[in-house]
Parts: C-alpha cells; sequence; structure tokens
C-alpha cells in the first residue's frame, strides 16, 4: 500500500545537506519515493505504512544531523 506524508525540515542551508536527507530515506525499505526541497525546507515522501512508519521517517532525518516536524 502506499501512503504519503510531508515533514518540514530546518537546518539544511546548501544541496548537499537536502541530497543527504533525501538519499537517507530512499536507503530505507518501504520508501517508495522521496523528494526534498530546499527551497521550501520540506519532504514529500511516499512509503508503504505496512513497512515503515511516519517515526521512522522523522527519526531518520534527525539522525542526518536536521530538525523534523510532520505537516501531514
Ligand atoms: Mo555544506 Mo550543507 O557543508 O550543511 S552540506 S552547508
Amino acid at each position: 500500500s502506499r501512503q504519503v506524508c510531508r515533514i518540514s525540515i530546518s537546518g539544511m542551508t546548501c544541496t548537499s545537506c537536502s541530497s543527504t536527507v533525501e538519499s537517507a530515506l530512499q536507503a530505507i525499505n518501504g520508501v517508495q519515493r522521496a523528494q526534498v526541497a530546499l527551497a521550501t525546507e520540506e519532504a514529500e515522501i511516499h512509503y508503504d505504512p505496512n513497512l515503515v512508519t511516519s517515526h521512522q521517517l522523522l527519526e531518520t532525518i534527525e539522525n542526518t544531523g536536521f530538525e523534523a516536524k510532520l505537516i501531514s
């Protein structure tokens, strides 16, 4: 199955920052698509909720060194 969430990310200052977060999200089992936009400081993630939770997505982002909050 497929679910979409949006996460606000603060602390990213360059495209290398956003690429790091995007790669970390894309490496998670159950993530089908992950896009991180530096300009809007937001991530849009398509994922299978049977394999990964939005809480785990937030934790993955925070482990890369940025602050993450669930928007929707
Ligand atoms: Mo470049 Mo982004 O050091 O932190 S990766 S600013």
